[in-house]
C-alpha cells in the first residue's frame, strides 16, 4: 500500500464523516426534510471500494453520501440535494436517496430495497455487448440479499457471464431486525458462491476492502464474469433520522466503536509512515473548511421553482441514460 492511497483514504473517509456529522445538524435544524440515510461507521467500504473500483459505472443504495464524495462528486452539489435546492446534483428534487451524476458514472441512490441490483446488472450487460470493459459495481445491504431481485439478479448476471461486482455492506442490521432474525445464512458470501467467486472482508479496514474490491475489478475485467464482495461493517447511528435506535444493545455499539474504520486507518497508517500527524491536522482542518462551505451554498441556494415540477419526470429521448 503506498502513500497516495493513504492519504485518499483519510482525506475520503474524514470528509464522508463530517459531512454526514453536519447533514445530521442541518437536519435537526429543520434545513434538510425527508429521509437521511448516515453511513456513519461504514466509511471504509465506500471509500475502499470507490478506490479499489477506480473507473466505472456505481450503483448503490440509499445509504448513499459518502459514495457519491468518494466517486468524486463536490460537497457542495451534494449538501445542497440534501437541502432540496436548484443547485443540488438532481436539481433539488430527489433529496438524500436520489444522487445521480452521470459525470461521475453515478447511478443513484435506489429507495427500493435491493432495485439497483438488477438495474446493475442490465448496465453491465450492455458493456459487454458492446464490448467495454470499464466495469460496473453494485452496493447493497445484508437485507437486500432476502429480497427476490438479489437471487435473480445473481442468477442471471452467473448465466449471462455479465462482469458486474456485487458489493454487499452487512452491518448487520435491516432497520430494526438483527440478520438473525431475517436471513437463514449470515454469512452472506454463502449465498453467492456457487454462482461466482465470492469472499467476505473486513468492512471497518479500509486497506482489506481497497484489496479486496481491487481484485474484484480484475477479475470482472479479465474474466468477463460477476464477482462478489461481502464487508462486514457497522452503521454508528440509527437506521434513518426517525428510528429510535432501542434494538441494539449498547455492549454490541461500543464493540464496534472501538473498531473505528478512522481511527485504525490512523493507527496503522502512523505506524507504517504512510500518514503523518501534520497531513492529519491538514486534512481535518481542511474538511471543516469545505463542508462549511459546503453548508453555506446550501443555505444561499434557491429553491426549484414551480417550472420545474413537470421536468425529469419522463425521459423524452432515452438513448443515454447510461452514458
Ligand atoms: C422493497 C422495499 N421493502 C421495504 C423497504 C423499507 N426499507 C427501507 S430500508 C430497509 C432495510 C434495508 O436494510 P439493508 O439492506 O441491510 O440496508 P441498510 O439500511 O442496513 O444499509 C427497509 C426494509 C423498502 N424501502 N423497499
Ligand atoms: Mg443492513
Amino acid at each position: 500500500m503506498n502513500k497516495s492511497y493513504a492519504e485518499q483514504f483519510y482525506y475520503l473517509m474524514k470528509l464522508g464523516r463530517v459531512f454526514e456529522q453536519r447533514a445530521k445538524e442541518e437536519y435537526m435544524k429543520g434545513n434538510i426534510a425527508g429521509f437521511l440515510h448516515l453511513a456513519i461507521g461504514e466509511e471504509a467500504v465506500h471509500v475502499g471500494a470507490s478506490l479499489g473500483f477506480g473507473k466505472g459505472d456505481f450503483f448503490v443504495h440509499y445509504r448513499e453520501h459518502v459514495w457519491a464524495l468518494a466517486r468524486g462528486m463536490e460537497p457542495k452539489y451534494v449538501m445542497a440535494e440534501l437541502f432540496g435546492k436548484i443547485t443540488g446534483v438532481s436539481k433539488g428534487k430527489g433529496g438524500s436517496m436520489h444522487l445521480y451524476d452521470p459525470k461521475y458514472n453515478f447511478y443513484g441512490g435506489n429507495a427500493i430495497v435491493g432495485a439497483q441490483i438488477p438495474h446493475a446488472v442490465g448496465a453491465a450487460y450492455a458493456r459487454k455487448l458492446r464490448g467495454d470493459k470499464s466495469g460496473v459495481m453494485v452496493a447493497f445491504g445484508d437485507g437486500a440479499t432476502n429480497a427476490g431481485n438479489f437471487y435473480e439478479s445473481i442468477n442471471l448476471a452467473a448465466l449471462w457471464k455479465v462482469p458486474v461486482l456485487f458489493l454487499c455492506e452487512n452491518n448487520r442490521y435491516a432497520i430494526g431486525t438483527h440478520i438473525s432474525r431475517a436471513s437463514a445464512l449470515t454469512d452472506l458470501y454463502m449465498k453467492a458462491k456457487d454462482y461466482m467467486p465470492a469472499v467476505q472482508v473486513d468492512g471497518m479496514d479500509v486497506f482489506a476492502v481497497f484489496e479486496a474490491v481491487k481484485q474484484a475489478k480484475e477479475y470482472i475485467q479479465t474474466e468477463g464474469k460477476p464477482y462478489f464482495v461481502e464487508a462486514l461493517t457497522y452503521r454508528y447511528e440509527p437506521h434513518s433520522m426517525s428510528d429510535t435506535n432501542v434494538y441494539r444493545p449498547q455492549k454490541e455499539m461500543e464493540i464496534m466503536k472501538s473498531k473505528d474504520p478512522i481511527q485504525l486507518l490512523k493507527d496503522r497508517a502512523l505506524k507504517e509512515g504512510l500518514l503523518t500527524e501534520d497531513f492529519i491536522r491538514y486534512v481535518d482542518d481542511k474538511v471543516l473548511q469545505e463542508v462549511e462551505e459546503a453548508v453555506e451554498f446550501a443555505l444561499k441556494s434557491p429553491e426549484p421553482g414551480l417550472d420545474e415540477l413537470y421536468k425529469d419526470v419522463f425521459c423524452e429521448v432515452c438513448t443515454d441514460v447510461v452514458s
